[in-house]
């Protein structure tokens, strides 16, 4: 890890969003149409050609779910459960409800919120196969009241989904289960085929075939954020430990070779400290290359001249999570502007919050921390505004409206105001 001082660096954890190769925005153009097209007939030759399994059946059985909780440890389904409640709990803190008011004159207006009907999750094939990821997405949409979910994920060449997913899916009540996964799953969700009805809304992280297929279908469908690698800044003065410290910046740097990990500091002892503990730490990670791989690439130490130099630059930053480990983090929280999660003090590691603290793991990456936010509640419903003029509201402003009307040369807007004062008269 590089230590550098602060002092005119322009910083950025900001990479450019992964836009493909042009063969790869073909390809995916021409699996989401096919899918369209023929439908399960194509998902069936997508999932023979990309996961290398013939399936005869995407619906994932009872049996399966059945075999799953088998190879499963009880003590880890309850964890699963517990992490689920904690989810479940902050996320109800989220709701809103629809509002109305009057005025004096009689009107009456407001704002109507409504669930989506149904929602797609993707979950990723391979290493990233999360269970944790399938809580994440599945109770804010659960809490929303979405009626519909429907889980997609790619089959292992067995035919198989990995037994975490189907539990977290199981405890939370999923009941359709698809195992098709890439751009094929993504057309499906979208535009429906024989065995998948379509949805209105497709949230959860996937490969580039995915985010792709994701930004096709984005206007029939609504899609989430198109997330990034995962990133963690840590705050801390000389009171932090260097080898907590070290702990967690490898926490995110196992995720993806392309994970940033950055501590800024206004400690040099403290920095010095957190290099040789990351460098030692590493050695016996099982994800070693893939961890060593990111901090060497995109793993930093900024030493600041202060602790107020030092909070400027995470706002520059905007990660997606922030970590604060100084003497007092709860002075420092005021002058965060910009972190997806901010986690307080030494006992707040980031993976309490990825498994089970309760607040959403799915976060804005890239800087975008700047302008949105966590996954949460409104990402599942709509709202719609409601009208309600009274008699006395609608004949004191029709004038108004009408001549606004006439304004922009709308002359049919303004005579369906003036048609109704002429029943008064
Ligand atoms: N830190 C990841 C979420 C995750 N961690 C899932 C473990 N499992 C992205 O924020
Ligand atoms: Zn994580």
């Amino acid at each position: 890890m590089n230590i550098t001082r602060l002092i005119d660096q322009k910083l950025s954890l900001r990479r450019s969003l992964d836009s493909g190769t042009s063969k790869q925005r073909a390809d995916v153009y021409n699996i989401v149409e096919d899918v369209r097209e023929r439908g399960d007939q194509a998902l069936f030759h997508y999932t023979e050609k990309f996961d290398r399994v013939a399936l005869r059946e995407l619906v994932v059985q009872k049996q399966e779910i059945d075999e799953a909780y088998q190879q499963l440890d009880e003590s880890l389904v309850a964890v699963i459960k517990q992490a689920a409640n904690n989810i479940r709990e902050y996320h109800a803190k989220q709701k809103k409800e629809s509002w109305f008011y009057h005025r004096e004159d009689g009107t009456m207006l407001g704002q109507k919120i409504t669930p989506l009907d149904a929602v797609g999750v993707y979950v990723p094939g391979g290493t990233a196969a999360y269970p944790s990821s399938v809580l994440m997405n599945v109770i804010p949409a659960q809490v929303a009241g979405v009626e519909r979910i429907v889980l997609v994920s790619p089959p292992n060449q067995d035919g198989k989904l990995p037994s975490g997913v189907l539990i977290a899916a199981n405890e939370l009540g999923v009941k359709e289960i698809y195992k098709v996964g890439g751009a094929q799953a993504i057309s499906a969700l979208a535009y429906g085929t024989e065995s998948i009805k379509a949805v209105d809304k497709i949230v959860g992280p996937g490969n580039i075939y995915v985010a792709l297929a994701k930004r096709q279908v984005f206007g029939t469908v609504d899609i989430d954020m198109i997330a990034g690698p995962s990133e963690i800044v840590v705050l801390a003065d000389e009171t932090a430990m260097p080898n907590e410290i070290a702990a967690d910046l490898l926490s995110q740097a196992e995720h993806d070779k392309l994970a940033s990990s950055v501590l800024v500091t206004p400690s040099i002892q403290l920095a010095e400290a957190v290099k040789a503990e990351v460098e030692k730490q590493l050695e016996t990670l099982p994800r070693k290359e893939i961890a060593k791989a990111s901090v060497e690439q995109f793993g930093q130490i900024y030493v600041a001249e202060g602790l107020e130099e030092a909070i400027n630059a995470v706002n520059e930053l905007a990660p997606e999570h922030l970590e604060v480990m100084t003497s007092s983090p709860y002075e420092v929280l005021p002058l965060v502007k910009h972190a997806g999660a901010i986690f307080l003090g030494r006992y707040s590691s980031e993976p309490v919050g990825d498994y089970f603290a309760g607040p959403n793991h799915v976060l804005p990456t890239n800087g975008t921390a700047r302008f949105s936010s966590p996954l949460n509640l409104d990402d599942f419903v709509k709202k719609s505004s409601i009208i309600a003029y009274s008699k006395e509201a609608f004949t004191e402003n029709a004038a108004k409206i009408a001549s606004f009307a006439r304004l922009e040369g709308l002359e049919a807007h303004a005579r369906a105001i003036e048609e109704r004062l002429k029943e008064d008269s």
